[in-house]
This record gives C-alpha cells, sequence and structure tokens, in this order.
C-alpha cells in the first residue's frame, strides 16, 4: 500500500465557499468513498458581504433558533461521553435531527453531522476534533465564529475588513486616506450598468458574490430586482445568464478576469455555442497587485478569443469602457471586455455612450517607421512608449488602440504592416495566446517585424502593481527599446 493512510485529512470550509458547487461534489465523493475525513465548516454568516443562497438561510435559521442553542450544549456535553462518532450520529433522535436542515443535507451525502459548535470555544473545538480523529468515516463539524472577533473595527464591520490595505490599528481606518484622484474602472462600470439598465428594462446584472468588488452594489441599489448574486458559484452564474439571455432579457455578468476561468466550459457550451447574448464584463483584467498570483487576471484574452462567436475587447480607458458596455449590450452574441484593477486614466466620461464599430481600431496617432499597437492597459503604455521612440529616433511613431482582439482588425494591421518597419504589440496579459499573438496570427509574415510585449511564461507573485509590470517588461521603456533594437538604432541588451 503507497501513500500515508495514518493521518487524518481535516479541511476548513467557510459559509461562503459552501455556495460553491464544488464543495458538493467533493462532499459527494467523500461521502461515496466513506473516507476519513473531517470538514470543519466555519460558518460566519458572511462571505465578502452578506452570505447569499437558500442554503445560507437554512445555516441562519440555525443560529438563531433558541432550542438549538440548548441541543447544541447536549451534544458539547455528549462528547465526552461517546467514544466514536458514529454513535454519536445514531444517538441523536430523529426529532433532533429534524431541527436541523443543514444537518440532513449533510448526513444524505454521507456524514456525520456535528454540532452546531462555538468556534471560539477552544476547549470545545479541542474536544470535538479529537473526537473526529477517532470516527472511521466522514464527519462534518459545523462551527459558528464571529467573523473578525477579537478586534473591534473588524467585529463592527466584517466586510470592509476583509481585505485591508495598511491601517490605523487603533481605529482600523485605512493608513492613508484615499488620494482624489479618478474614479476607479469598476465604479465606473457600476455606474454605467445602471444608466444602461435604466434605458433598457432588458438589462440584468449577475455578480459571484463580488457586488462591490464588481460594481455590481449600484445596479443593487437602483434596480434589486434585476440584480442577482449567485454566491462563489461562478459557473452556474453563467448558465444562469444564459437562461436569463433565452428568456429575452440582457444579462451582464460581471465576475473577475481570475474566477471566470472557473467557468470557461459554462461560456463555451452554455453561452458561445447557443449564440446567446451575454455580455461579460471583465474586472480585474491584467496584474492585479498585491492579491498575488491566484487574482491575477492574466489569461481571459486567450481564453475568450479561442471561442468562436466571441467579441473579444478591452477599453484604453474608463470613457472608452462606458461605450464599450454599450457596444456589448447592441451585439447580437456573446461578448467580453476586460478592464484593470484600480484607477482610471482620468478622462471625461461620455455624457452619452456610442456604438463603437465591432472589429476596428482606432489610430491614435499616425506616425512612420513603428507602429506601437496597444490592448487596453497597453495603450497607455503605448501613449508613453511613442514619446521615447520619437525622441530616439526623431521620428512619430504610430500609436493605434486596437479595441478588439477579437474580430481583429486585419484590414488595419495588414496596412500598418506595409507601412512600418516595426510593429510592436503590448498588452498587460501573458504573452501566449494573447492579443500579440492575434496579431501574429494575421501578419506574422510580414511584411512588418512584428515584437510582443506582454507577461512572460511565469506565474507573477505578489506586489505593488506598477513594481510587477515593470518585472514583467510591461512599461513604456521596454516597448520603446523593443522597437529600437528591431529597427537596428539600439544595441540588443
Ligand atoms: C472563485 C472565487 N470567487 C470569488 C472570490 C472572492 N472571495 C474571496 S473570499 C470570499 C468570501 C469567502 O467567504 P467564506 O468562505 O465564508 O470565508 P470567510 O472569509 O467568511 O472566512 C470571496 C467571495 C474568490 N476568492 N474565488
Amino acid at each position: 500500500m503507497t501513500g500515508r493512510r495514518d493521518r487524518r485529512i481535516v479541511a476548513v470550509i467557510g459559509d461562503g465557499a459552501m455556495t460553491g458547487g464544488m464543495a458538493y461534489e467533493a462532499m459527494n465523493h467523500a461521502g461515496h468513498l466513506g473516507s476519513p475525513i473531517t470538514v470543519v465548516l466555519n460558518d460566519n454568516g458572511m462571505s465578502i458581504s452578506q452570505n447569499v443562497g437558500a442554503f445560507a438561510g437554512a445555516l441562519q435559521k440555525a443560529r438563531l433558533d433558541p432550542t438549538l442553542t440548548k441541543v447544541r450544549h447536549e451534544i458539547e456535553r455528549g462528547l465526552g461521553l461517546i467514544p466514536g462518532m458514529n454513535d454519536l450520529g445514531s444517538s441523536l433522535s430523529s426529532a433532533t435531527k429534524a431541527l436541523f436542515v443543514p444537518g440532513q443535507l449533510f448526513e444524505a451525502l454521507g456524514f456525520a453531522y456535528l454540532g452546531p459548535l462555538d468556534g471560539h470555544d477552544i476547549k470545545a473545538m479541542r474536544r470535538a476534533l479529537e473526537k473526529t480523529a477517532d470516527s472511521d468515516r466522514p464527519v462534518l463539524l459545523h462551527v459558528h465564529t464571529d467573523k473578525g472577533r477579537g478586534y473591534g473595527p473588524a467585529e463592527e464591520d466584517g466586510e470592509a475588513m476583509h481585505g485591508s490595505g495598511p491601517f490605523a490599528v487603533e481605529s482600523g481606518r485605512a493608513a492613508k486616506p484615499a488620494a482624489p484622484g479618478p474614479p476607479a474602472y469598476t465604479e465606473v462600470f457600476g455606474t454605467a450598468l445602471v444608466k444602461e439598465a435604466e434605458g433598457d428594462p432588458r438589462v440584468v446584472g449577475i455578480t459571484a458574490a463580488m457586488l462591490k468588488g464588481t460594481g455590481m452594489n449600484h445596479m443593487l441599489a437602483r434596480f434589486p430586482e434585476r440584480t442577482y448574486d449567485v454566491g462563489i458559484a461562478e459557473q452556474h452564474g453563467v448558465v444562469f445568464a444564459g437562461g436569463l439571455a433565452i428568456a429575452g432579457y440582457r444579462p451582464v455578468c460581471a465576475i473577475y478576469s481570475t474566477f471566470l476561468q472557473r467557468a470557461y466550459d459554462p461560456i463555451v457550451h452554455d453561452i458561445a455555442l447557443q449564440g446567446l447574448p451575454v455580455v461579460f464584463a471583465i474586472d480585474r483584467g491584467g496584474l492585479v497587485g498585491d492579491d498575488g498570483p491566484t487574482h491575477h487576471g492574466v489569461f481571459d484574452i486567450a481564453y475568450m478569443r479561442s471561442i468562436p462567436g466571441m467579441v473579444v475587447m478591452a477599453p484604453m480607458d474608463e470613457a472608452e469602457l462606458v461605450h464599450m458596455l454599450h457596444t456589448a449590450l447592441r451585439i447580437d452574441g456573446p461578448s467580453a471586455f476586460r478592464y484593470p484593477r484600480g484607477a482610471g486614466t482620468g478622462v471625461a466620461l461620455p455624457d452619452r455612450p456610442e456604438a463603437l464599430e465591432v472589429g476596428r481600431a482606432q489610430v491614435l496617432e499616425d506616425g512612420s517607421r513603428v507602429a506601437l499597437v496597444g490592448y487596453g492597459y497597453g495603450v497607455q503604455v503605448a501613449l508613453d512608449a511613442a514619446g521615447i521612440v520619437s525622441e530616439e529616433l526623431g521620428v512619430r511613431p504610430t500609436v493605434v488602440n486596437a479595441r478588439f482582439a477579437k474580430p481583429i482588425d486585419a484590414d488595419l494591421l495588414a496596412e500598418l504592416s506595409r507601412t512600418h518597419d516595426v510593429l510592436v504589440t503590448i498588452e498587460d496579459h501573458v504573452l501566449e495566446g494573447g492579443f500579440g499573438s492575434a496579431v501574429l496570427e494575421v501578419i506574422g509574415d510580414g511584411p512588418a517585424r512584428v515584437e510582443r510585449i506582454g507577461i512572460p511564461d511565469e506565474f507573477i507573485q505578489h506586489g505593488r502593481r506598477d513594481l510587477l509590470l515593470a518585472g514583467a517588461g510591461v512599461t513604456p521603456a521596454a516597448a520603446a527599446n523593443a522597437a529600437l533594437v528591431a529597427l537596428g538604432a539600439r544595441a540588443a541588451r
């Protein structure tokens, strides 16, 4: 027999995480295998915001039920007396079990259910964990905790403190008050969506447990009946959007780039294959900074543009984000636009959104020899790189806002390739399969030479966004250098 069998596996899951389907897939499997695993359900009633869903509702009811509190105390006392969890299962009368619906669900999945216990009672927790260690079958230990327990400001506002920047310990307030500046892309999206929804009753918003994070809180405040938080269930959220689209709605799914990865299959099968007009507002496209490798959104161009019929775009600034949402809602099929974390560029927002011509790039500066073609955030890099190139070369380069990765503006790219010596693509996305790859597919054979600026084929760690971008070589200096070296105007370093 290989593998270690002398250890008991303990998995800890939050009640928020329990809204994701994979939790049930795993429990269904463990219950079938009968594996002696302990699952600790850390139930604090909170996801990032208040937890949502029918199951969360049942947990909440259990939390408030005084009879249950009494039963819980009896269970805790009983724990000291009963040698194995198997016995415990049968020692609870069916009437007691019926009091607790979530418990029944776990029992049906093959788990012995134990709880709810006070997760802050260390002694009771130790006893419970020791007891479950003796059991020869799966056990679910349900514990109640308070989010932020032990630290006043976090107890008061668990949501705000879920993921915080540096703060003053005494007050819990941000160490540095937010500097006034341009609004975040997320906020611009949230308010633009409300405006679109005001003009079109078919528009509905969907978020997966990220109401504030995606700006969908604006939609919830204005149109609660047209806003859906599906929980940490991106896969379901996308299929749900498909259903709404079939029913004649115009669903807008606002999901972070990294979290949308787990909905890839429904995007392909349930949306694109059906040609449904679902809009994917992909927030946190690019490197996100401090949240690190799990949260960088650097694969979405590749995974979206490989899908037939998908329109894939990225705005160069927050004003264009407003236009792209408007454009997406007018496309008779699936579409997506990605935008970065953080503040916009500070441009004025349009009074009236316009529908962009699908598949058309925008020439921002008409120059020669070098064409800097940016996609999304890459356009800002291209604009700055243009200054460096023109200073060193004495010639103004062309700067293009690509807008679309799919359908890509093949006509313009072919013309740029004919009329320039070097074309540099710039994106904050992995080079493999990204925007630059799309350009190579169209004009890889020349005549212009194509250089690509983007994130290398490795996982990027956490850190300040500007430092990470510099480390990855997605900077004006790197883009200008690529152009100048390719032209022979600078020696390769
Ligand atoms: C797939 C996915 N979707 C959304 C998020 C964002 N997210 C991070 S923590 C969190 C809430 C988790 O709540 P819970 O599991 O109850 O843990 P708690 O923080 O309350 O202990 C969410 C929605 C994520 N990390 N992953």
